[in-house]
């Protein structure tokens, strides 16, 4: 079931790795496919993802696609011979896309082009997702005889309603950027041109940030989902006091009473 971890010896990376200031750009990088999601990219995005998440210097991650595609699903042509047992055994999806539930540091989805099946569901298990005016969002299992299986029948309804999923989901209906917008699955549409200035300047301003309270931020919003309104507000009750725990919450008080700009140590 297993890909190579290029798509020949002298391949370029399926993921491409770069580094501006406290930001890690990811780019999947399997044009030709339009960025279909194979094993081989997954496991290269997995271990690309662990490795920011563990570099001190990266204070927030973007993961991005090309101009036409972020990516245009699960790599349909690798899913046609497998079986029930196939899948089961080598934990398909469990393994490698979910990694990206493991991040503690901020992941931002710069989206362009196509974000259909695995794709949109990606983009999904981002922490934001910010679209170019061209992109364009799918889940078209259903026209597979398939689901969408990696997150998309839960994350899809939390983030923009149940009728709005269902119909997505049931119909294969794509949303332009626009209809992204307005239905709130992004937090954001700009221009093609300013799809990576502006997701870098976001995630840029993230970094800049005490990490450990965007940590305690990102795990405290991600708990609105996974837990009652009074397990959240106690959750989220507790990560308020540990900040009182944290050199940077008493720089960052200081810092505003002195009018001075505050100095993170991340700790
Ligand atoms: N998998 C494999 N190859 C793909 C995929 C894909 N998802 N999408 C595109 N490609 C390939 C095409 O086969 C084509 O290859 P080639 O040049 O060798 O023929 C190349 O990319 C370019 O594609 P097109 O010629 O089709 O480009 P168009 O601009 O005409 O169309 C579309 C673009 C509309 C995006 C079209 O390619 C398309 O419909 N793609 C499939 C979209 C889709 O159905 N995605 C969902 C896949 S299933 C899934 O993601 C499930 C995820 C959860 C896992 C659970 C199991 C299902």
């Amino acid at each position: 079931m297993s890909a190579p971890a290029s798509e020949s010896a002298s391949a370029e990376p399926l993921v491409l790795a770069d580094t501006t200031g406290r930001v890690r750009l990811l780019r999947l990088n399997r044009p030709a496919q339009l960025n279909a999601l194979n094993d081989a990219l997954m496991d290269a995005l997995g271990a690309e993802l662990l490795k920011a998440d563990a570099d001190p210097q990266v204070g927030a991650i973007v993961i991005t696609g090309s101009d036409k595609a972020f990516a245009a699903g699960a790599d349909i042509a690798a899913m046609t011979d497998w079986r029930y047992q196939d899948v089961v055994a080598n934990q398909f999806i469990t393994r490698n896309w979910e990694t990206i539930r493991r991040v503690r540091k901020p992941v931002i989805a710069a989206v362009a082009g196509f974000a259909m099946g695995g794709g949109c569901e990606l983009a999904l298990a981002c922490d934001i997702i910010i679209a170019a005016d061209s992109a364009r969002f799918a889940l078209p299992e259903v026209k597979l005889a398939m689901l969408p299986g990696a997150g998309g029948t839960q994350r899809l309804p939390r983030a923009i309603g149940k009728a709005k999923a269902m119909d997505m989901c049931l119909s294969a209906r794509m949303l332009d950027a626009a209809e992204a917008d307005r239905y709130g699955l992004v937090s954001r549409v700009v221009p093609d041109a300013e799809l990576l200035p502006q997701a870098m300047a976001l995630a840029t301003n993230i970094a800049s940030f005490s990490m450990p309270a965007v940590a305690a931020i990102k795990d405290a919003v991600n708990r609105a989902y996974e837990s009652s309104l009074a397990e959240g507000i106690t959750y989220e009750r507790q990560q308020l006091y540990a900040r009182f725990a944290t050199d940077d919450a008493h720089e960052g008080l200081a810092a505003f009473v002195a009018k001075r700009k505050p100095v993170f140590r991340h700790a």
